[in-house]
């Protein structure tokens, strides 16, 4: 980890780099933000005097997704991103910071679309394509953030109030507010850290939780409607979906589907749940959950996705929903094998 921090600073001190974007995944989730806003402050505070700027590279759907990015407005410059829809479809610069993006296509741009000198890629997925001239991809962290903060505190940086808020976002939204495997006891003491930077931990917490819209209690409505469980290759399955009829029927946005994997996981005797939503047409996004026996990378695999042990996804391309479910189920039955 330290040669990696020290490389990356390298490529900061380089009088040959001057314009930097920062990049993340698609559809980005707390701990994607915040290694974007916390990095960026970062760069803003102990960088900026030499002269380099630094923008965020979202794209146009990221800018126009404002109840998806709402809550993330409390978060150091996304709302003045958003607002003014600063969005790029076009990146040309110095250096390109990757957070959590497997390859290129999940930052949300068509590679002829970046020209980029130095690319550093920054990730805790355990499946990364490795496309960087850096590429500090470690699975062992609980989240983005949390190597941000390493990356900190191995460069001897103070840590301030809004890089806490942005890193502490992401370490709570990637644990499932501190209750999944992926925390430890260093991490406690990584949060000891940030809210004596003085963190309003109730208001973070509100920002980002506490504010159900109507529209995403119907869709839990519907998640439990369409609920069943079954038995494959000894492991029980809870199953959910939303179909493109019940989205049109009650005008319910994609920003209103979330956390359906999580609810479904947490369901007695469920070893792996699968909510299932539409991903354009004729495609599904399938997430999964694992209640901690099964590796769930050995699943998206078999269909091209990514994730973690306990969380992964992927998508399937079929006519409709349920016979993307077929596609599912006999590939499992007849490929995922447990001994292995
Ligand atoms: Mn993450």
């Amino acid at each position: 980890m330290k040669n990696i921090c020290k490389n990356i600073k390298e490529i900061l001190f380089d009088d040959k780099n001057k314009t930097f974007f920062l990049f993340c995944h698609e559809a980005p989730d707390g701990d994607a933000i915040g290694a974007m806003t916390s990095f960026k402050t970062i760069l803003e505070t102990y960088f900026k005097k030499y002269g380099r700027s630094f923008n965020f590279a979202f794209n146009k759907v990221e800018c126009e997704n404002i109840s998806l990015m709402k809550k993330y407005f409390f978060l150091p410059y996304v709302k003045e991103y958003v607002e003014n829809k600063t969005f790029f479809e076009k990146i040309e610069g110095d250096v390109g910071i990757f957070f959590e993006s497997s390859n290129f296509k999940r930052a949300g741009f068509l590679d002829e679309n970046i020209k980029l000198k130095k690319i550093i890629n920054i990730d805790h997925h355990n499946i990364n394509d490795f496309y960087g001239d850096i590429n500090w991809v470690d699975s062992s962290m609980s989240s983005t953030c949390e190597m941000i903060y390493w990356f900190l505190k191995t460069l001897d940086l103070p840590l301030n109030k809004d890089i806490a808020t942005s890193i502490y976002t992401g370490i709570l939204t990637d644990t499932g507010r501190f209750q999944y495997s992926n925390m430890n006891s260093k991490i406690y003491l990584i949060l000891k850290d940030l809210v004596d930077e003085g963190l309003d931990i109730n208001y973070i917490y509100k920002q980002i939780f506490a504010l159900k819209t109507k529209k995403h209690i119907f869709f839990e409505k519907e998640l439990l409607n369409n609920l069943e469980f079954f038995k494959l290759n000894n492991v029980n399955f809870s199953y959910s979906y939303i179909d493109e009829n019940f989205i049109d029927k009650n005008d319910i946005t994609f920003n209103d589907i979330y956390g359906g994997a999580d609810y479904l996981r947490d369901i007695e005797d469920v070893d792996i749940s699968v909510f299932v939503k539409p991903k354009g047409k004729n495609c599904y996004k399938f997430s999964m959950r694992s209640n901690g026996k099964y590796d769930l990378t050995k699943i998206s695999k078999l269909f091209d996705g990514g994730g973690h042990t306990f969380a992964a996804g992927f998508s399937v391309e079929a006519k409709d929903i349920f016979s993307a479910k077929d596609i599912f189920v006999n590939i499992i039955r007849e490929k995922f094998n447990l001994s292995e």
